[in-house]
């Protein structure tokens, strides 16, 4: 559960960042199913989108195919849909955002050696608008990051501003003079977490390492929020919290 000063941290900040939601050993575990099934063109379901990223092709031989980013990810294997579910995730999204929450996407974000993010600075509610702005993302690091190894910037307090154009000539993105607030990239450890409003301006960060940098990245909403923009994930609108407590139990 969430102490009060950490409720009035993200109340004032927009972002919550969760040192060691998951010990090490466990991310390592997740990182470790993720690459070995990447290193294999996939063949499963048609539902699940992978981006490769061609020129890095060759640089990690953990990742030998570039992978950049899994859409639908709950369909990539078991555990990927169970984790939908964790109560380490979910929980923090009861304390933030109430007590009946859907899940509204889980996606795999990762940068290969040589990632420099195209779309930049954003909010997540450009890509997700509802009647409400109660989203909130929680990005599970699988991987450790630091400035120019895959940390994300988050510009805090932009979330009370609302909606910020997103008027990048090309893409859907925040033009950088627009965001004033000074910037925090904090370096994470395997494990470690961090939840976003679905109003926090924030940047994929660049991967100038040798390693490629992963995440699990799980959105959540209140059950009450509707969605205006057309969510077509896998899964968005299961609930796995209602009343406070877990919506359901797996029996597998
Ligand atoms: O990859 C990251 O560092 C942040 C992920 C992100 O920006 C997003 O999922 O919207």
């Amino acid at each position: 559960m969430l102490t009060a000063d950490q409720k009035r941290f993200y109340a004032d900040n927009g972002y919550l960042v969760l040192r060691g939601l998951f010990p090490p050993a466990e991310a390592a575990d997740y990182r470790r199913e993720l690459f070995e099934t990447l290193s294999k063109p996939w063949t499963g379901s048609k539902r699940v989108g992978i981006n490769y990223e061609k020129e890095a092709v060759g640089k990690d031989p953990e990742n030998p195919l570039a992978a950049q980013f899994v859409m639908q990810s709950p369909l990539l294997g078991e555990r990927w849909f169970r984790l939908v579910f964790d109560w380490r995730l979910v929980e923090p999204m009861v304390d933030l955002l109430g007590p009946d929450i859907n899940l509204h996407d889980q996606k795999i974000p990762m940068k290969p050696p040589g990632h420099v993010s195209h779309q930049r600075w954003h909010q997540d509610w450009a890509y997700e608008k509802h009647d409400r702005p109660e989203l909130a993302a929680v990005l599970l690091y699988l991987d450790a990051t630091a400035p120019g190894a895959g940390a994300t910037k988050l510009a805090p307090g932009s979330h009370k501003r609302g909606e910020i154009p997103h008027t990048r000539e090309g893409i859907m993105a925040i033009p950088d003079e627009l965001i004033t607030e000074p910037v925090e990239q904090p370096s994470m450890n395997a494990g470690d977490a961090v939840i976003i409003h679905t109003w926090l301006a924030h940047s994929v960060g660049d991967n100038l390492s040798p390693q490629t940098k992963s995440m699990v990245a799980h959105v959540y909403k209140t059950a009450q929020a509707i969605d205006t923009h057309g969510n077509t994930r896998a899964f968005g609108e299961l609930p796995v919290a209602r009343g406070g407590k877990p919506a359901m139990r797996l029996m597998y």
